[in-house]
C-alpha cells in the first residue's frame, strides 16, 4: 500500500486532500517534526531535503507535495484538466507558482510573524507583502473564472488550498476580505467531506505540541548555527 509520510501542516494536508478525493488506499505515516524525526536517517533516505510530505508507491518516491500531486494525478488519471499543449502549459505554471511562490512566502511570513524570536518589522513586511502579493494574483485568476485551470477542480486547486485556507496565519484576521474570490474557491474546497477528512487525518496520531528549544532545534536549525 503506498505509504504517505505527514504532518498536520500545509503541504501534507494538500496531499491528504488529493488522496482522500482519488480514494487512493494509504497508509498515513506520521513524522512529527517538532520532536525532529524528519532529520532521522530512514526518512533522510526518502525526502533527503528533511520535511514533509512524502510517499512511497512500490518502489517510487517522490518528495515535494507539488511533485507528489502531479505524480498522483498522472498516475490515476484524476484531477488533471483536459489533455493539450495549452492547457498543460498553464497546469505546470500555476503548480509552479504555488511551489516557488506561495508556498515559501507564506511559510516565511508565518515564520517571522509567528515563530521567530526577535520581531523584525523589515522581513515581517518583506515576507507579508510578497504573500499578499502572490495571494492576489490567485485571487485575480479566480475572479474569472471557477477554477485555476480548466474547467474542472484539478490538482492545482489543491495546491492553492493548501496554503490559503491558512490565510490568517499568514496574513492576520482581518485578510481574507482582500481576496473574495480565492475565499469562494477555499470554502468550496474546504466544505467537501475529502477535505474534511484530510484535515482530520492528523487526528489519528499524536503530535508534540509544544514549540520549545527541541521543536525549535528540529525545525529552526540556523538558530544555533551561524551561516555568513
Ligand atoms: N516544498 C516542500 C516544502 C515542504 C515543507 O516545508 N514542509 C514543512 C511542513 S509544511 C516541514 O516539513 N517542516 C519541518 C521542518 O522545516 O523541519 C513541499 O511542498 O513539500
Amino acid at each position: 500500500m503506498l505509504k504517505f509520510y505527514y504532518s498536520g501542516a500545509p503541504n501534507p494536508t494538500k496531499v491528504a486532500l488529493f488522496l482522500e478525493e482519488a480514494g487512493l488506499p494509504y497508509d498515513a505515516i506520521p513524522v512529527d517534526t517538532r520532536r525532529g524525526e524528519q532529520h532521522k536517517a530512514e526518512y533522510l533516505a526518502i525526502n533527503p531535503n528533511a520535511k514533509v510530505p512524502a510517499i512511497v508507491d512500490g518502489d517510487v518516491v517522490v518528495f515535494d507535495s507539488n511533485a507528489i500531486l502531479l505524480y498522483l494525478a498522472e498516475k490515476t488519471g484524476k484531477f488533471l484538466p483536459p489533455n493539450g499543449d495549452k492547457v498543460r502549459g498553464e497546469l505546470l505554471s500555476w503548480l509552479m507558482f504555488v511551489a516557488s511562490g506561495v508556498g515559501p512566502y507564506s511559510g516565511q511570513s508565518v515564520h517571522f510573524r509567528i515563530y521567530a524570536p526577535e520581531k523584525n518589522e523589515y522581513a515581517i513586511n518583506r515576507y507579508a507583502f510578497e504573500a499578499q502579493r502572490h495571494f492576489g494574483i490567485l485571487d485575480a485568476r479566480l475572479a474569472k473564472r471557477k477554477y485555476m485551470v480548466g474547467e474542472t477542480y484539478t490538482i492545482v486547486d489543491m495546491d492553492v488550498w493548501g496554503w490559503s485556507r491558512l490565510i490568517p496565519t499568514v496574513l492576520g484576521e482581518a485578510a481574507w476580505a482582500k481576496f473574495p474570490n480565492l475565499k469562494r474557491l477555499v470554502d468550496e474546497i474546504s466544505a467537501r467531506p475529502a477535505a474534511q477528512r484530510a484535515v482530520a487525518l492528523r487526528d489519528k496520531h499524536t503530535w508534540k505540541t509544544e514549540m520549545d528549544d527541541v521543536a525549535r532545534n528540529a525545525m529552526f536549525r540556523h538558530m544555533t548555527e551561524k551561516v555568513a
